[in-house]
């Protein structure tokens, strides 16, 4: 009945309702303790394993192989290539004025397309910041708030240190200030999230007060009849910052904005759909791909209580990287996450503490002559991860000339140490401080080890320093995202997990610790995701001397936008028929923009 929904239906998930009412009674509640025979030999003690009550994947893998792209044609591809030389000559123009440039390169970075124009636009940025820029000490006239944000935005997202004192002036008369000047507003707000921990007005002051302003505007004009642009554009960046947002989810908003605009260029608007649904077609492609390997792996089928999540996993690269030339960074990476999922879950549900012993222990032998000594459930996972790591090695060997697979296999081996300690903790009902929990579980969320592999196949020129940073020394920058990225799931994740049983998360440790409230800790928890935020900045704007490449450095930072778009709204990888993952899924991978 479920496969023939599937393949009579439109769409291209599942009916979870359909395929859920089939699900062995058993798997039906949260915290369920499902009591089942390890088979083997006729005197093994039944062991109790537990189920999270994963659904199963909400996607049809046929269903994937059939989708199809208008947008992949010779055609396409031309008729993008001669925009692209339009605007080109539009950010070449002598004619257009400052603001106009910034906002000419602002409007092509959020309509996803900039990086078709990364020279341009860094040799115009490095110019504007060289420059004499005025000295503002005065707000008069001539101050104008949006300008004087947008660049400073700009400049700062491009890793130039421009002062925050630009603001001085405006806020030392923020009394006087026109509260319908909107675009100002916003874009002092969406600069406020370029502070670094060095700054000590952005964030309290500006912020706040930035914050404030756009919540009374939307409290007086949302329930007007012309739920105009300026009221959706407020509403947006007040749900995320600009800076903190996935970049393609973005940029899929974006288009959609710029087409209502009055003074659009019809021209950029059509170059940047044309462009969208090319990268679509791409993604589709590397998604077939994806899932026909991990159909092939057989680990979501041997492995029933795991999350079987190869859409989702493939999602999460699009968020750290998602220029179409990097589809093998996408492709390895799918296979990187979807090989922790499995392996998370063997920890925290299914696997005994002996069994997780044996586990770790082959991570950290590697040794795949031992590969009997393992339970059998075990085995094909390991072995998968071996030979997948083999693989990325063989490939780096015969390219880049160098041996990363001593790297790669310690961080599967940090990572296994960190899920058994929290196996451990949990086993054993200790309970951790605040601090001394995250210095686990800024590895157990498995960062680390994404970005190491990511580290290895994205950059040209690799490094053994940069190698060892990640591997040995953490470095600052990729810690920052690990913390975002940890603090992330714990506030959407640990409700269930507390349920079903697990180690006490940042939430529980920090009440336990301090004796506050759920609420209280979570603000706290906020609090910490800011400050990161602020730390992650610093390294980019200010520390001129860290080892790490800069184009590495946003793709660190993206894992940490990407958290928190998957955890926005509920758990969009456990849980993502709980949470609105699906619809951006869907707009972001298989629904192209219509053409005029
Ligand atoms: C998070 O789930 C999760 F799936 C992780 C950390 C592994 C895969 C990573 C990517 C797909 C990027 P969960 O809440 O179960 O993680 P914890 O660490 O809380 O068990
Ligand atoms: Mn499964
Ligand atoms: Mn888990
Ligand atoms: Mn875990
Ligand atoms: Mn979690």
């Amino acid at each position: 009945m479920a496969s023939l929904l599937q393949m009579g239906s439109p769409l291209i998930y599942r009916n979870i309702t359909m395929k859920s009412i089939q699900r062995p009674r058993s798997f039906t509640c949260t915290s369920t303790i499902v009591a089942k025979a390890i088979r083997g030999n006729d005197e093994s003690p039944v062991v109790l394993r537990r189920s999270a009550n994963y659904q199963p994947s909400l996607w049809d893998h046929h269903h994937l192989l059939s989708v199809e792209s208008n947008y992949t044609k010779d055609k396409t591809v031309q008729e993008r290539d001669l925009l692209k030389e339009n605007v080109t000559k539009m950010l070449d123009d002598e004619r257009t004025t400052h603001l106009e440039q910034l906002e000419l390169i602002d409007d092509l970075q959020k309509l996803g397309v900039s990086y078709h124009f990364e020279r341009e636009i860094d040799n115009i940025l490095t110019f504007t910041y060289h420059k004499d820029r005025r000295n503002f000490t005065e707000y008069d006239m001539e101050y104008d708030l949006h300008a004087t944000a947008l660049e400073f935005r700009l400049l700062r997202q491009q890793g130039f240190n421009v002062p925050e004192d630009v603001f001085d002036a405006f806020m030392e008369n923020r009394g006087k200030f026109d509260s319908d000047d909107i675009s100002g507003l916003l874009s002092l707000y969406e600069a406020s999230y370029l502070s670094t921990k060095s700054d000590t007005k952005l964030q309290e002051n500006i912020r706040d007060f930035a914050t404030q302003q756009l919540r009374n505007f939307v409290d007086t004009h949302c329930d007007k009849d012309f739920a105009s642009c300026d009221v959706e554009m407020v509403v947006q960046a007040l749900d995320m910052p600009y800076h903190w947002r996935m970049g393609r989810l973005a940029t899929r908003w974006y288009i959609d904005m710029y087409g209502k605009r009055p003074n659009k260029n019809p021209m950029l608007l059509e170059f940047a759909k044309l462009d969208f649904n090319f990268v679509q077609a791409v993604y589709q492609e590397e998604l077939k791909y994806v899932s026909s390997w991990w159909r092939e792996t057989g680990l979501a089928n041997q492995l029933h209580f795991s999350r079987d999540r190869i859409v989702e996993n493939y999602f999460w690269t699009t968020g750290q990287i998602h220029e179409p030339q990097f589809g093998n960074v996408r492709r390895i990476m799918t296979k990187v996450n979807a090989l922790l999922t499995t392996i998370d879950d063997i920890y925290d549900i299914y696997g005994t503490i002996e069994e997780l012993q044996l586990f770790t222990a082959a991570f950290e032998n590697w040794d795949v002559n031992r590969l009997d000594e393992l339970p059998e459930y075990m085995r094909l996972c390991f072995l998968v991860v071996y030979n997948e790591v083999n693989n990325i090695g063989c490939d780096i060997l015969r390219n880049k000339d160098i041996n990363v697979i001593p790297f790669l296999r310690k961080s599967w081996a940090d990572v296994c140490k960190a899920y058994l300690v929290e196996a451990m903790w949990y086993k054993g009902g200790y309970k951790p401080n605040l601090e001394e929990y995250m210095q686990n579980a800024w590895i157990s969320i498995s960062s680390p080890t994404i970005f190491v592999h990511f580290y290895c196949v994205f950059s040209d020129q690799l490094s053994v320093q940069v190698l060892e940073t990640l591997t040995v020394h953490q470095q600052n920058i990729a810690r920052c995202s690990s913390y975002v990225f940890r603090l992330a799931n714990d506030l959407v994740t640990s409700p269930d997990e507390m349920a079903r049983g697990d180690v006490l998360k940042s939430i529980q440790c920090y009440m336990n610790e301090t004796g506050v409230s759920e609420g209280e800790a979570r603000m706290h928890v906020q609090k910490m995701i800011n400050e990161m935020w602020d730390e992650m900045n610093y390294e980019k704007i200010e520390n001129h001397s860290s080892l790490i490449p800069r184009d590495f450095a946003e793709t660190v930072m993206n894992l940490a936008r990407m958290s928190q778009c998957i955890y926005q709204y509920g758990d969009g990888h456990g849980c993502p028929e709980k949470s609105k993952i699906n619809d951006r899924i869907m707009s972001l991978l298989f629904s192209p923009i219509p053409l005029d």
